[in-house]
């Protein structure tokens, strides 16, 4: 299996977090050239990162690379068994990637414009946001039961950027109280660590190339 995609990105991040707990045997390979290039569109004819290789299958869009590797890989299970669950399951994923989630990537081009103007308002909606998420969570210790899921599996990296790109405003990631334990349960996972410590770093030397602007 290869997996396209780069350190710096939450959403490989996710894939890669599925894949670790589910110990799948995987390379992750850069985009030739870039994502978005002819070369890796090629590949992968929409561009984006993550994608998966496998065999005859290439996919894009990483709910839909990890709910295929859940299909592919049933074993741990990271979706519950009931309907009702694996459907609030998925919802939680989707406030994560279409909500929560967007307000942080839009600071990266400001950081690289050298801009502050906007940035408040997406890091208030972040946590607005964050709050709305906390009361449909109920991590017990994690989103969906006493194992890691695939709801959980972004939040991670999107807090360690957070950690990072915020203070780049002067501000700080304020994780509500009720999900503070679950965060830093989260990081201690042996899917997550390594993913996670390679996210952080990449991130590290991303902001490196702005510190004086
Ligand atoms: N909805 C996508 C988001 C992934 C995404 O935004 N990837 C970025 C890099 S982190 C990308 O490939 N961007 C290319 C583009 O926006 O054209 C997913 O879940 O896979």
């Amino acid at each position: 299996m290869k997996l396209y995609g780069i350190d710096l990105s939450t959403y490989v991040a996710k894939v890669q977090v599925v894949l670790r707990n589910k110990n799948v045997a995987y390379e992750l390979v850069a985009p030739p050239d870039g994502y978005n290039s002819p070369a890796y569109r090629k590949i992968s004819p929409l561009g984006s990162i993550p994608a998966l290789v496998d065999n005859q299958v290439t996919l894009s869009e990483s709910e839909a690379i990890v709910e295929y590797l859940e299909e592919v890989h049933p074993d741990p299970a990271m979706l519950p068994s009931m309907s009702s669950e694996r459907a609030h399951a998925r919802m939680l994923s989707r406030v994560h990637d279409t909500w929560v989630e967007p307000q942080l990537r839009a600071l990266f081009p400001l950081i690289r414009q050298g801009l502050t103007d906007g940035a408040d308002t997406h890091i208030d909606n972040f946590h607005m946001r964050l709050e709305r998420f906390e009361s449909v969570a109920n991590p017990a210790p994690f989103l969906t039961g006493t194992t890691l899921g695939l709801a959980d599996c972004a939040w991670p990296t999107t807090f360690a950027q957070a950690r990072q790109l915020f203070p780049h405003f002067g501000r700080a990631l304020e994780i509500p109280a009720s999900l503070e334990q679950w965060a830093a349960h989260l990081d201690t996972h042996p899917a997550v660590q390594d993913v996670k410590t390679r996210c952080d770093t990449a991130m590290t030397q991303w902001m490196k190339q702005f510190a004086n602007a």
